[in-house]
């Protein structure tokens, strides 16, 4: 029987769409036609393969708004939002569109020959793709591996498929041949543990949680199979006394609240300087409670709903009777997985509400005494993905960048991603990095060459 799955609005909780669910014998065969498919297509032209991504960037440019009204439907993103992923997937694809021609070895001075290097495409990649930004991450596994030569098989997560099978029509009316790139929507117990234990996937790209990351991870080790992990984030914004507060406490609803809260780089955990505490927390509530959060297709929305049911439960729990909440925002009463915009003034770094990726509009604000005990705070996680940093001193800002465990660093701004430039946690936020010229490397393999010359 052929199972299949009701894809949910969750500002609205109407089915959108029913998607069959792709079998495990299903997934072996994709794989197969994939591993047929890699030795044509690492043979195209460079400047050939640069065309075709291009063309894909041009169709993805084309349906811009279509993938992004998709996205609202199916993962109750904001309108704005949807619009910014759907292009990073464009300006992805034209960035590592460049890259074929540009992939080139080396040649090493040895004695009695030539030594040369190949960067070499890995066969297969599989890349599984979590439901919090569905467009954006799934490109920034399948953009630089088409474009070192690889061929892909993606699973999109099974509550938001729609945007990813859209994207596979639009490479596949490019000209990137069905083969090469291949969407199996499907349960990650079934089709992304075949990524995992399939000899003939190469590497796999895996973003989500990281208790999930680490049996991947456990998965590969069995064929020492390469792997790239984008995991979880309890990110601290950190605002010391000499800041612009204003900016900082109109920033920072932004840089939690956004997509709900559902974001790796959420800064779910503010720190802050206990001499401006109590300013901070009169300014940070206004901007808070003026959150607007309702229908994520109007053009004025700022939070859509959370993804599911199941998902709001889990947020949910972390607010019992008596939670330590500061101050709360409003939302919609339903129907729809709405939560409101929360402040928690939790105990200490190791509350839950403070060390739990929670996943959700909850943010823990926690004053620190001075710079060491600032840094101290920010690295007592097990996570180090991202963090922020608000000062009007350069060197603080340098020497707080430089002692925080974390991959990705912003100075006055909760920006991280960028497209050409790397993105990637320390400690247990993953392995690896993403984006720019760095997730190149991790889509080949370098080979070299010696050459006798002396006969
Ligand atoms: P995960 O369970 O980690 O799912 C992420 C992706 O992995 C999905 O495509 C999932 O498929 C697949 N998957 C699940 N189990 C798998 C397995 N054993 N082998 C291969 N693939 C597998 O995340 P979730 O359940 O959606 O969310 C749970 C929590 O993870 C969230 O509350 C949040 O804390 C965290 N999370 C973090 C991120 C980022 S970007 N760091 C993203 C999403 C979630 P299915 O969809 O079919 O389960």
């Amino acid at each position: 029987m052929t199972a299949t799955f009701d894809v949910i609005n969750p500002a609205t909780e109407q089915v959108v769409d029913s998607v069959r669910l792709v079998t495990a014998e299903e997934t072996d065969a994709a794989i197969a036609r994939a591993a047929k498919a890699f030795p044509a297509w690492r043979a195209v032209a460079p400047g050939d393969r640069a065309r075709l991504l291009r063309r894909f960037a041009d169709a993805v440019d084309a349906d811009l708004e279509n993938l992004a009204r998709l996205e609202v439907l199916n993962a109750g993103h904001t309108i704005g939002n949807a619009r910014w992923e759907a292009g990073n997937v464009r300006d992805v694809l034209h960035y590592y569109a460049a890259a074929p021609e540009r992939l080139t070895g080396r040649q090493i001075p040895v004695p009695g020959g030539v030594d040369l290097t190949f960067a070499e495409p890995l066969g297969v990649v599989g890349v599984i793709v979590p439901w919090n930004f569905p467009m954006p991450i799934a490109s920034w596994g399948f953009a630089p591996a088409l474009a070192a030569g690889n061929t892909v098989v993606l699973k999109p997560a099974e509550l938001t498929p729609l945007t990813a099978v859209r994207l596979a029509e639009l490479a596949h009316q490019a000209g990137i041949p069905e083969d090469v790139f291949q969407v199996l929507p499907g349960k990650g117990s079934v089709v992304g543990q075949r990524f995992v234990t399939h000899p003939l996937v190469r590497k796999v790209v895996f973003t989500g949680s990281t208790e999930v990351g680490k049996q991947i991870m456990a998965g590969c080790a069995d064929q020492v199979k390469r792997v790239t992990l984008e995991l979880g984030g309890k990110n601290a914004n950190i605002v010391f006394a000499d800041a612009d507060l204003e900016k900082a406490a109109a920033a920072a609803p932004y840089g939690v609240f956004d997509n709900a809260g559902q974001d790796c780089c959420a800064r779910s955990r503010i720190l802050v300087q206990k001499s401006v505490y109590d300013r901070f927390m009169e300014l940070l509530e206004p901007a808070v409670l003026g959150v607007v959060v309702g229908d994520p297709g109007d053009e004025k929305t700022e939070m859509g709903p959370l993804i599911s049911h199941g998902h709001r439960a889990k947020v949910r729990s972390y607010l019992p009777e008596g939670a330590p909440i500061a101050f709360q925002g409003k939302a919609p009463d339903g129907p729809g997985y709405w939560f409101p915009p929360t402040v928690v003034t939790p105990s200490g770094v190791r509350d839950p509400l403070a060390a739990d990726e929670i996943f959700g509009p909850i943010v823990a604000v926690l004053p620190f005494a001075d710079e060491a005990d600032a840094i101290a705070m920010a690295n007592d996680t097990d996570y180090g993905l991202s963090a922020s940093i608000w000062t009007r001193d350069v060197g603080r800002a340098l020497r707080v960048s430089r002692a925080v465990e974390a991959g990705n660093l912003s100075v006055n701004s909760h920006s991280s991603v960028r497209y050409w430039t790397p993105f990637g946690g320390f400690k247990q936020s993953g392995l690896g990095r993403e984006l720019g010229p760095d997730a190149l490397a991790a889509f080949t393999e370098t080979k070299n060459v010696f050459i006798d010359t002396e006969g």
